[in-house]
């Protein structure tokens, strides 16, 4: 094959034991490696030369950071970060108008009222675990991404033509939202977003200790309302959840099926549960009037099995949960058990007819110590990370029931080492019908030595493989930023995003009326508009210049700067920042951003662009003289 040859530069084959890995899976037999130099979608090679485009978007979480990470797959480069429950410093998410607007108008009165008290308008971080896209028809749409708030219980929206946060609820009722997938089937629909801890409802101070009164809530949140459609009480406490490919059911992993508040307590048990949600009869409940309301939400009873959840019995403190592109297998990772119990979604009828719920359960592997979550290939073989091995493993559902029905096969196909201990994997494309068996990715929590030494504190380690062949290959080490939990791998074509803003944009629709009031041109103003001590600036940008090269204002102001940027070519970014002040934002082709500061530092002040855009960038810029008071 001299494919093999041309398509494997040295480089790829010798560096590292990246190099060992693909040697070894080609001597072993595979051709896993093969790819045609200059392909950018060629199957097995992550070298994306310069100028060449990757095939994959990769959308990352980032945990504790707050803001989730696009990364080009397989070359692992990143290419941008989408400020979501961070703050942001390049872009001004979290002091711009139009970013405060969608922080905080999600939040309870009681949640503004709280942070108030520390002179706060929203929260400053967010624990970001599940990025998931929008769906139609069980495959990606390029509409939307949704992901969690596990740190302060909310869940936000992400634009993918614009790839902006557009919305940010909170849910009430719950505590700390953990799993989330949106409805794949017939399109998105419901997001689904686990409560994971538990709380009294209502949690007004007045029960601590009774766990009775505590409860574990599942939400489904319209994804294009982003209203709350629903939400429903069970036993336990949720982790992770899915959705199947017929708009049938949802499932929830829950541990602590002992209703405990202490470890000692909540570990007792040898069993804990997946939870079925049956759709149509929760919705045919809601529309029956079968709910109490708790903070405006229609709230369901589903702790007792009946018509609206099922409790499936799996092994102690199960994790990840995770539906096949097979349209019919369900599989709950062991976490505590060696095992990934795998559940016939076609059998959920009759488990709601009333047949003994492990009824539904076809396969049961025992895979290796710490299975956390599985990945697809879409040609029948699951991929499932092992914690505590630090290990990826290849196995067969269909050897899977096979074996659970008692024939001698071993399902387990392959095991590779990953550097270390991995969490969540995905496969491109793995979480719809059109998985591709491609790439598969190993987000490990450790990377200890696989990187030089920066400090006490480490990356993370996103490993490549390709499973492309018979075998997997171990291609790519990437060192991530703390901490992503979960990523989706959605074909190129899929994600269709503007390179310019249209000026119509719902973003800055409050600028847009606020110009209209003030009679001023927000495309190509250059106003100072004075409202007793509110004063509203009004410029445009084309590079290198604002249309205000100065204005005047009055010490104790309250200052609002609304920039529109002019220009409408490619890339061409400019930015406001206001020296001595603490005012940074971006200001894309053709939007509008604003700010508003109090002027209170009589003075000179520079304002400048700081998105380097023009031969003349240095020179895009302008004074703010602030007067003091007589
Ligand atoms: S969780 Cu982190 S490894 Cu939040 Cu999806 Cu499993
Ligand atoms: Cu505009 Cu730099």
């Amino acid at each position: 094959m001299s494919d093999t040859q041309n398509g494997m530069t040295r480089r790829g084959l010798f560096k590292g034991s990246a190099g060992v890995a693909a040697l070894a899976s080609i001597t072993g037999g595979s051709l896993g490696l093969v790819g045609a130099p200059r392909a950018a979608a060629a199957a097995g090679s992550v070298e994306v030369a310069p100028g060449e485009l990757d095939s994959y978007y990769g959308f990352w979480s980032s945990g504790q950071s707050g803001e989730v990470r696009i990364i080009g797959v397989p070359s692992m480069r990143e290419l941008m970060r989408i400020p979501v429950f961070n703050r942001c410093s390049a872009t001004g998410w979290g002091s711009t108008r139009e970013s405060l607007k969608i922080l905080t108008e999600g939040l309870m009165p009681e949640t503004k009222d709280f942070l108030a008290k520390s002179g706060k308008l929203t929260y400053d971080n967010g624990d970001l675990h599940h990025p998931h896209m929008s769906f139609t028809d069980g495959t990606y749409d390029g509409r939307y991404l949704f992901a969690n708030d596990k740190a302060n219980t909310r869940v936000a929206r992400i634009r993918c033509d614009i790839m902006k946060t557009d919305k940010i609820i909170e849910i009430p009722n719950t505590s700390d939202i953990h799993g989330l997938r949106p409805q794949k089937y017939p399109r998105t629909g419901y997001v689904f977003a686990n409560g994971e801890h538990r709380v009294p409802l209502p949690n007004d101070g007045v029960v601590l200790d009774d766990p009775s009164k505590y409860v574990s809530i599942f939400t489904a949140i319209d994804g294009n309302t982003m209203e709350i459609a629903w939400q429903v009480i069970v036993d336990g406490n949720l982790d992770n959840c899915d959705a199947d490919y017929d708009g049938l059911y949802a499932f929830s992993t829950c541990y602590n099926s002992e209703n405990g508040v202490t470890l000692a307590d909540m570990t007792a048990n040898e069993q804990d549960w997946v939870v079925v949600f049956d759709i149509k009869a929760i919705e045919a409940g809601v529309a029956a009037g079968d709910y109490k309301e708790y903070n405006g939400v229609k709230v369901l009873d589903g702790r007792k099995a009946g018509k609206y959840t099922q409790y499936i019995p799996v092994s102690n403190s199960p994790h990840g949960c995770n539906m096949a592109p097979d349209k019919r297998h369900l599989c709950i990772n062991g976490k505590l058990s060696p095992t990934v119990t795998v559940v016939d979604v076609t059998k959920l009828p009759e488990v709601f007819a009333g047949a003994e719920p492990r009824s539904a359960v076809v396969a049961e592997p025992q895979l290796g110590l710490g299975p956390l979550h599985t990945a697809f290939d879409g040609k029948g073989n699951a991929f499932t990370t092992l914690f505590l091995d630090s290990q990826m493993v290849k196995w067969s559902l269909e050897d899977a029931v096979r074996a659970f029905n008692g024939e001698d096969v071993d399902p387990i196909v392959e095991k590779i080492d990953v550097h270390y201990q991995p969490g969540h994997n995905h496969t491109t494309m793995g979480e719809t019908l059109e998985a591709d068996g491609k790439f598969l990715i190993s987000l490990n929590k450790f990377s200890k030595d696989r990187f030089l030494n920066v400090g006490p504190l480490k990356p993370e380690n996103d490993q490549v493989i390709d499973i492309s062949g018979e075998r997997m290959a171990l291609v790519h080490d990437g060192p991530t930023f703390a901490e992503p939990h979960d990523c989706i791998l959605v074909r190129a074509d899929k994600v269709n995003p503007a390179s310019v803003y249209d000026r119509g944009d719902p973003l800055w629709e409050e600028a847009r009326i606020q110009a209209e009031k003030d009679g001023v041109d927000l495309d190509w103003g250059a106003d100072v508009i004075r409202d007793g001590n509110k004063v509203r600036v009004y410029m445009h940008s084309v590079a290198p210049a604002f249309s205000l090269e100065q204005f005047e204002v009055t010490q104790g102001d309250e200052v609002t700067i609304y920039v529109t940027n002019m220009d409408d070519v490619d890339d061409l970014t400019h930015g406001f920042t206001l020296g001595n002040h603490g005012v940074a934002m971006e200001v894309g082709p053709q939007a509008t951003a604003s700010i508003t500061f109090t002027a209170d530092r009589p003075g000179v002040h520079w304002y400048y662009c700081q998105w380097f855009c023009h031969a003349l960038h240095m020179e895009m810029r302008g004074r703010m003289l602030v007067k003091p008071v007589a």
